[in-house]
């Protein structure tokens, strides 16, 4: 896909024309870049914690952590470092080479509890797995502090198109979202940022969302692909699930404009048959979450996933691959810096 001749910007015309070609011709193109980029036959699996849980004062609509919603939800402050460490250990163990881990935090304040994230991201890192965190916002001295204790990645999700953003969050708004990318991508940290489907949004968000990511400069290291898990007590707990085929959609124009990030299959996948995650990988998507829990959710568990890239012929990828800042395995649309 070539950007959009001017300033290098990828058009909404041009991604809505994207988004609308038949299904098989997108997986088809989605497929060949995926080929030309990344090894096809290798998936990310990464492992999520919860380091801090509940009592958030965001009141994002979907979130099983928020205050203003009523979700039945065990809290718990902030982790010790050491059972932190030990999970990370045993995910290892089980095959994961990134351990992510999440707090429940509109944004970062300095303090005791900022540096033990920070001991835990250096444990993390020095036990030789790309580390991740996501702690809501964050200014630019806050990324450097993690720069330097050997963070891979940071998660900050855009969720949803700048149009919609206020029907599913009204506590914060886009801008202050994409601030904090910018203060991640300053400090020289990888970003993980998608979104999720299945809010309520229109086709045409999820176009808007696909655009603003593309666009992203530089575009994300990893485009987290999360389909909503209803959780009771929120006020999106009905909503309708998204189409299977909306989703695959989703992920191939994912693939196709951020040909060298990394699409991961995120929230929703405990849900999906074993031929559409299938179908997913066969779009572009080349990344998991493995473990019985994402944050607060349940996932696949670890035998399924086993099983089905075993069935698949996958297997796992390698840490520190993107090191330079390129998720590519050096092929011919690749930067030519191939690692590991
Ligand atoms: N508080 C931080 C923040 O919002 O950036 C980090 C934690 S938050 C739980 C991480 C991401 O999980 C959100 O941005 C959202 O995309 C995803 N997420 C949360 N609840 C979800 C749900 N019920 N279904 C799908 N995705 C969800
Ligand atoms: C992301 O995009 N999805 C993950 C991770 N980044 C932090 C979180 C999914 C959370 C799903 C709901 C839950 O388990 O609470
Ligand atoms: Fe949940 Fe993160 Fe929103 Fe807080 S900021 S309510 S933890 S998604």
């Amino acid at each position: 896909m070539n950007k959009i001749k001017e300033n290098n910007i990828i058009a909404m015309e041009e991604v809505t024309a994207l988004y609308n070609r038949p299904l098989l011709d997108l997986v088809y193109e989605a497929a060949t870049i995926h080929r030309t980029n990344h090894d096809a036959g290798e998936m990310q699996i990464c492992t999520l914690l919860s380091i801090k849980t509940g009592g958030c004062t965001e009141d994002c609509g979907y979130c099983s952590q928020s205050v203003h919603n009523e979700a039945e939800l065990e809290k718990e402050i902030l982790l010790k470092t050491k059972d932190v460490l030990n999970q990370a250990k045993k995910a290892k163990d089980a095959g994961s080479t990134r351990f992510c881990m999440g707090a429940a935090w509109p944004k970062v304040l300095d303090g005791r509890a900022f540096d033990r994230v920070c001991d835990m991201v250096k444990g993390v890192s020095d036990m030789g797995m790309e580390s991740c965190v996501t702690l809501g916002m964050l200014n630019e001295a806050q990324a450097k502090k993690l720069k330097d204790a050997g963070l891979s990645a940071y998660n900050h999700n855009l969720d949803t198109s700048r149009e919609f953003y206020d029907k599913v969050v009204t506590t914060r708004n886009y801008d202050d979202r994409l601030n904090t990318l910018k203060n991640v991508a300053k400090a020289g940290i990888s970003s993980c940022c998608g979104g999720i489907l299945g809010l309520g949004e229109s086709e045409k968000d999820r176009i808007s969302l696909l655009h603003t990511l593309a666009n992203l400069n530089p575009q994300p290291e990893s485009v987290p692909i999360n389909m909503l898990v209803p959780v009771e007590g929120t006020p999106m707990e009905s909503n309708k699930i998204i189409d299977i085929f909306e989703w695959i959609r989703c992920i191939a124009v994912a693939r196709i404009l951020m040909p060298q990030s990394i699409v991961k299959l995120s929230a929703g996948r405990a849900s999906l048959p074993k031929e559409a995650q299938a179908m997913a990988f066969m779009a572009g998507a080349n990344a998991i979450f493995a473990g019985e829990k994402l944050l607060t959710t349940d996932n696949v568990s670890e035998d399924e996933d086993h099983t089905l890239l075993k069935n698949l012929g996958m297997i796992a990828r390698a840490p520190f691959k993107n090191e330079g800042g390129c998720a590519c395995n050096g092929g011919s649309g690749g930067c030519g810096s191939k690692a590991a």
